[in-house]
């Protein structure tokens, strides 16, 4: 078994003792006095670091700092050839430090490091290119209609983001929020999860090294309730970009709502994977597999709800259940490693406790259900799918975020479409079908953001992407991340001399 000590000494790294944020170009000292937490490797329990927490002044700082950034023009106002430029290179140095990144992610997330190194670290760098080549196309609009007049709307960057990234993927959510609104000009503090602070820290030395001027992204570390409460209640921000669950996303909108900060919203889902009897079977069970079980079930666009229509329900949880029983649960530094543990221990309780409630709510269980103390003191637990009859059960209302799957049986369309509408949730939707007609049905009237048809998770970054209902606010894409990090300007000017309203001439 790969230890952390071996994977570390083959990259050639060291880990600092504490993690500190990064402000201004440069890491903040370590403080003796401040406030510390442990940081984790979730696949045995070890501690690998500690990190410092920042507070209220800390923060204060931090903002003051990127507005200083962005008032000093370096980077809002440079061109967008400079831009691009920046971009393109940090997103090669990115490639080229992928199995550094994906271990640093793989030791505080506890994704296995050979899916990071190659879909994970690779995303981050495909979407600093993606708005590197948005930037260079993206135009703005010309109304002629109005006679004697030109108005033409220009775009301008909002000025400082405040970025919460969420644990479970790190670095492919963190580098959306950062290029979405560093493209357009503006600069960003940036408040990674506390349980996952490396990858983002090394990352953004990478854009440093890339050529972007040292201050346009600062990075703050500490627990919600302390420094995450700081920055979304700072008054010196002009907007925020979150991910992570409902509960913070409602207090993270109290505390912008003081100084009335335009937010976005990444929330959670509890997606229907509607599989129907004409499907294509031996696809359908590799791409419901696919859609519960990568990221550990730790992904919000998770199919934690499938549902199967009844005639071919027997079968297909025979085969399910059959894989999800030889998935390959161990070790993230493991390049075989399929399934991972939870990312850090609270998580996995509450896991636990999802699992628990499924039980004594009458759901019944197939396979797994249970912690894999078995593999030490990682935060494993075993793929777990339950058979359910009920929509209404806790199970497959609120999201549990792991390797746990309910399946449902339906009888007609109609119902798949009800059972897959009934949820407070809107983020995705799976629909495996060879008619056309049920694929149109189930893209008509699915309530989520995003559809994939016949196919599991695959993304196009031009797409817009977000949630219906409480899944979220706002969409990732590039014409949205424009809209949301900048401000429109409209401007009038009049073609030659149109009339002018005399005031105050007297007439004799
Ligand atoms: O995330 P939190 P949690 C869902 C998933 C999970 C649940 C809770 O269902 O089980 O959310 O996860 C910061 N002010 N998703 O509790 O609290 C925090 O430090 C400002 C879905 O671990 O939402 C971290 O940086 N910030 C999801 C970030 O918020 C605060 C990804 C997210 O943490 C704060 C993760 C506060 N008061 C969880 N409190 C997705 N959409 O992919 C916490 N934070």
């Amino acid at each position: 078994m790969t230890t952390i000590d071996q994977a570390i000494a083959d990259q050639g790294l060291t880990l600092p003792d504490v993690i500190t944020g990064y402000v201004g170009g440069e890491s903040v000292p370590v403080e003796p006095r401040a406030n510390q937490h442990a940081v984790y490797f979730p696949g045995t329990g070890e501690q690998i670091a500690s990190l410092q927490e920042d507070d209220v002044a800390a923060v204060t700082n931090a903002v003051a700092c990127a507005r200083n950034s962005f008032k000093s023009g370096a980077w809002s106002n440079a061109s967008t050839a400079a831009r691009q430029a920046v971009f393109r290179r940090a997103a090669n140095l990115i490639r080229a430090h992928a199995t550094e990144l994906a271990l640093l992610e793989c030791l505080c997330a506890g994704l296995p490091s050979s899916h990071l190194a190659s879909r994970q670290v690779p995303r981050a760098a495909d979407n600093l290119d993606f708005f590197a080549d948005y930037i260079g196309v993206m135009a703005g609009e010309t109304f002629e209609q109005l006679p004697g007049y030109q108005t033409s709307v220009t775009r301008q960057p909002a000025g400082v983001a405040a970025l919460f990234a969420p644990w479970n993927a790190p670095l492919a959510l963190a580098s959306m929020q950062i290029a979405s609104s560093l493209a357009f000009g503006n600069t960003c503090v940036l408040k990674p999860s506390e349980y996952t602070p490396l990858s983002i820290l090394r990352m953004v030395s990478l854009m440093e090294e890339a050529g972007l001027p040292a201050g346009t992204i600062s990075v703050i570390n500490g627990s919600g309730g302390v420094t995450g409460a700081a920055l979304a209640s700072s008054p010196d921000i002009d907007r925020i970009a979150f991910t992570g669950g409902g509960a913070t996303a409602r207090q993270v909108m109290a505390a912008a709502s003081q100084h009335l900060t335009p937010v976005h919203f990444e929330l959670g889902g509890k997606s229907a994977n509607i599989v129907f009897d004409d499907a294509d079977f031996d696809r359908a069970v590799d791409g419901s597999l696919v859609n519960i079980f990568s990221n550990s079930g730790q992904i919000c666009i998770a199919g934690a709800r499938i549902l199967l229509q009844r005639d071919i329900a027997e079968r297909f949880i025979e085969a399910f259940v059959a894989r999800t029983q030889s998935l390959k649960v161990g070790n993230p530094l493991d390049p075989s490693t399929e399934v991972g543990p939870m990312a850090f221990k609270a998580h996995w309780q509450r896991v636990l406790d999802h699992i628990a409630r499924a039980r004594s709510d009458g759901a019944s269980l197939l396979c797994g259900g249970e912690a894999r103390v078995d593999l030490g003191d990682g935060y494993f637990i075993a793929p777990t799918v339950f058979q359910v009859d009920n929509n209404q059960l806790s199970l497959c209302q609120e999201e549990v975020f792991g390797p746990v799957v309910s399946i449902q049986i339906f009888d007609d369309d109609d119902e798949a479409l009800s059972l897959a509408n009934d949820s407070r949730f809107g983020l995705v939707g799976y629909c495996w079908t060879n008619s056309l007609a049920r694929a149109q049905a189930f893209q008509q009237q699915v309530e989520a953001g995003t559809l994939w048809i016949n196919t599991p998770l695959a993304r196009d970054l031009r797409a817009p992407f977000g949630g219906f209902k409480e899944s979220g606010i706002g969409r990732d894409g590039p014409r949205q991340a424009a809209e949301f990090f900048t401000e429109e300007k409209a401007t009038i000017t009049a073609l030659g001399t149109p009339p002018i309203r005399k005031l105050g001439e007297t007439s004799s």
